[in-house]
């Protein structure tokens, strides 16, 4: 079997996606996630002039091979770009491979070793009024586990605050890369941030209990003294995890914080090599890694560093959002499903424009996400459907101080 067609799609169901399809000689297609959100036209540029020609006829059996190959060969290895684009071709050959086999990715990979992936909701408010009625509601679809993100008196303008109610059923929304030409600003206040989410994660704890994993997501936004006084302060109100507290590119920010609180530690949503993410694993720096296959380079990667992290009694916490689109998310879920050092799922229900583009396979009942047992991934993608929704300029937010100083997010 050959590979005959590698095709790039760019669509905006919602918000913009990219996507790879391989086809075989045999007629099997495979399908890739390539979304990096904010920058979806450089990836699809890397695909269709540098990637796309170099997959006509390999053969699309050789996974690993063919990784390796994309990786090293360029030179120019690493960076969001490349490796999401690495990763579409890896999920498209798993795909494949499953469709060829007639088994789910899960199978390929070792099989299930649960009965289903634990997912966490997301719950925020402007107040604790509105944000104990969102706790409630991601709690009535199922959650068992819930992120907690919440207005600041201080900053007016504070990303992941849901824009709006819940129940429209629109919750792509609670994570906006807003649509124009410029990204918007938003302000930031550390130490304002500092006085008031301890006040809120006492009040949840008290309205809902001890039992209840609660998260909270940093946004990279701290120093690592900073990070260090709210995981210390947020200890008595027993976090499943702090995300992202200090900025991703420095592993050694973690030792810090590390050695000041016993607050779980997970990180790696931008990471996109095991290089990123390999000191803090041994080093047992972090509790849970947020990597995406979307952006790490697909199944292929991020398996070899669930193995890693096994070692290291540290699990998986994979990025969920809607910028990964439905295959990303299936790609990881395969993988989550067959690991031993599952932690934990972020999810985040795609809109039901995307799911007209993208016909997933996957279930989410009780709690717990399946990906379905249909050969490959469990997704097709709807091409008649994807042109009805061009590619339109979006950009995620960004954060200044006071002063004016752009500040990390
Ligand atoms: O594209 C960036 C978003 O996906 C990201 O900001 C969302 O931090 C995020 C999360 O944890 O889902
Ligand atoms: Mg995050």
């Amino acid at each position: 079997m050959r590979i005959e067609k590698a095709e790039v799609f760019v669509t905006s169901p919602s918000r913009n996606f990219v996507t790879l399809r391989i086809t075989t000689d045999d007629g099997v297609t495979g399908i890739g996630d390539a979304t990096l959100n904010g920058r979806e036209l450089a990836v699809a540029a890397y695909l269709k002039e540098h990637v796309c020609q170099l997959l006509l006829d390999k053969d699309p059996s050789t996974i690993e091979d063919t990784w390796q190959f994309l990786y090293r060969a360029s030179y120019w290895r690493r960076g969001p770009v490349t490796m999401a684009a690495i990763a579409a071709v890896d999920m498209a050959l798993w795909d494949i491979k499953g469709k060829v086999a007639g088994l789910p990715v899960y199978q390929l990979l070792g099989g299930a070793s649960r009965r289903g992936c634990r997912a966490y909701g997301h719950a925020s408010g402007r107040d604790l009024e509105h944000l104990f009625d969102s706790i409630r509601e991601e709690l009535d679809l199922g959650y068992k586990s819930i992120r907690v993100q919440t207005s600041v008196p201080g900053i007016e303008k504070l990303y992941g605050v849901a824009a709006q109610e819940q129940s429209t059923g629109e919750r792509y929304d609670f994570e906006p890369a807003n649509r124009g030409t410029q990204p918007v600003e938003e302000d930031w206040d550390t130490r304002a941030y500092l006085r008031h989410v301890p006040t809120v994660f006492e009040a949840v704890r008290n309205e809902f209990g001890p039992e209840l994993p609660l998260l909270h997501d940093g946004h990279h936004r701290m120093t690592p003294r900073e990070a260090a006084q709210l995981g210390k302060s947020l200890e008595p109100f027993d976090l499943y995890w702090l995300e992202d507290c200090t900025p991703a590119e420095s592993q050694e920010a973690l030792r810090l914080v590390r050695q000041h609180t016993t607050t779980p530690l997970a990180i790696g949503e931008v990471f996109n090599s095991v290089y990123d993410i390999k000191d803090l694993i041994q080093e047992q720096l972090i509790d849970f890694v947020r990597c995406a296959s979307t952006h790490f380079g697909g199944i292929t990667p991020l398996r070899k560093v669930m193995n890693f992290a096994e070692m290291y009694q540290v699990r998986s916490g994979f990025h969920g959002p809607t910028d990964v689109s439905p295959i990303g998310f299936a790609a990881q879920l395969h993988l989550g499903l067959s690991i031993h050092n599952y932690g934990l799922q972020e999810y985040m229900p795609h809109s039901r424009l995307t799911r007209e583009v993208f016909h997933e396979g996957l279930t989410f009942e009780n709690g717990y996400l399946h990906p379905g047992d249909t050969p490959g991934l469990g997704v097709e993608f709807d091409e008649t459907a994807a042109g009805r929704f061009p590619y339109d300029q979006a950009y995620l937010p960004y954060n200044r101080l006071a002063d004016g100083t752009v500040h990390n997010w």
